[in-house]
């Protein structure tokens, strides 16, 4: 590069990155090809529009790009073209997820989803969110003594609450999400049903996880975490006779967004054709064992893991333990410092704060991608206990 400052800031992260353990249950290590995607001319093509509808000349690649990009989207997740509509134009999943309630859910109305302390996101109607802000939230969580989700307990709320939408799929639930049941809680409010498979869409290509294809209106996802692609994200939506694809496709552009980021659906592009290989569904399987390993190990010595165990490629510890352990943010600064790298988190009924909470939130996508098997991770988590117990 001739920017030398910014060469070796690049340098200096690909260091960092190599040196720690990543626990970080959101974050992934890409493949070359998908880098080189992301740093191709793509990025210097403008193309507002889609690719039946452009508003610049010289689309002929980039549509061949968007098009292949969608084609695998519905490929990686075995859906009929008929059936099922793709957007992949979305920046990230926060605008993804606001497309969706701007096409489907009048301002004001009501968008039900869990809390954030519970495990939901900022955009599942947070009240610092626009998603809390220019909708109603109404929200939920898990139940106290289970730390699962109650279905009876939401279909009774969404007959209270009538909301227009209702939202599952988290970012800091391990378990895994029925989503038969989902259906039947947002029909009792005659809503949409929106799945948020942002955490766990590798997995659900890898086929180790639920499908929630079968039950969903709308599938919105993140393509960087466990299904390992560029930062971006997609919203599929069913084809029937209430013209969702449509009404998704004008709120993405104009609705939200100008230009779509070329290079990134490129990358995208590659992730999918990745996820569909067969290693790729080793991969997703060696992920979850991961996981539980760790869990396994964590709970062994004495720590106490949220819900009792994880279905996917994180968990959520416990280690205030009510007093016996230690805050959440010493927790994961102690870690940072012996280069194990987590967030801190709340567990359901924190009794602590956000910027201090009861826990930390451990993943093993990016270890996993990395080569660790069960061995490793069962290392990991003793590593993690002597630190803690310092
Ligand atoms: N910030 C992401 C996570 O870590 O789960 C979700 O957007």
């Amino acid at each position: 590069m001739q920017d030398k400052q910014i060469e070796k800031l690049i340098k200096e992260e690909k260091e960092r990155q190599k040196k720690v353990i990543n626990l970080i249950a959101s974050e992934n290590y890409v493949s070359q090809d998908v880098l080189d995607a992301l740093g191709s001319e793509l990025n210097n093509k403008y193309a507002e529009g889609y690719s039946a509808l452009r508003y610049y000349g010289g689309n002929e690649v980039v549509d061949k790009v968007e098009n292949l990009c969608k084609e695998r989207a519905l490929k990686a997740f075995h859906l009929d073209p008929k059936k099922w509509a793709v957007n992949v134009q979305p920046l990230s999943g926060s605008p993804a997820n606001l497309a969706v309630y701007l096409a489907l859910v009048p301002l004001g109305e009501k968008i039900m989803g869990m809390s954030l302390p519970h495990g939901g996101h900022l955009t599942h109607g947070q009240k610092v969110s626009m998603t809390g802000k220019c909708w109603q939230p109404v929200s939920y969580g898990v139940a106290e003594d289970t730390e699962t989700l109650d279905y009876r307990a939401l279909k009774e709320l969404a007959k209270k609450e009538m909301p227009k939408i209702v939202v599952c799929g988290y970012t800091a639930y391990p378990r895994v999400v029925d989503f038969k049941k989902m259906r039947a809680v947002a029909d009792v409010a005659k809503a949409y049903l929106m799945v948020d498979m942002s955490h766990f869409a590798g997995l659900v290509a890898g086929e180790v996880y639920p499908s929630p294809f079968e039950y969903a209106d709308v599938v919105t996802s993140t393509t960087h975490k466990t299904l390992r692609g560029p930062r971006a994200a997609i919203i599929f939506s069913k084809i029937d006779d209430r013209d969702l694809p449509k009404k998704i496709d004008k709120a993405v552009f104009p609705g939200l967004q100008g230009g779509p980021h070329l290079n990134q659906i490129a990358g995208v592009a590659v992730a999918l054709g990745e996820a569909m290989k067969p290693a790729f569904k080793k991969y997703a399987k060696q992920v979850v064992l991961n996981t539980q390993a760790l869990a396994d190990e964590l709970s062994k010595l004495g720590w106490r893991i949220v819900s009792g165990g994880t279905d996917s490629h994180l968990c959520l510890v416990d280690t205030w333990m009510n007093g016996a352990g230690i805050g959440g943010k010493e927790a994961s600064d102690r870690l940072e410092k012996n280069g194990i790298i987590v967030n801190k988190n709340t567990i359901p009924f924190d009794a602590r704060t956000p910027v201090d909470p009861s826990g930390i939130r451990i993943g093993m996508a990016a270890e996993t991608t990395r080569g660790a098997k069960e061995k490793q991770a069962r290392d990991i988590a003793r590593n993690i206990d002597s630190i803690l117990r310092k």
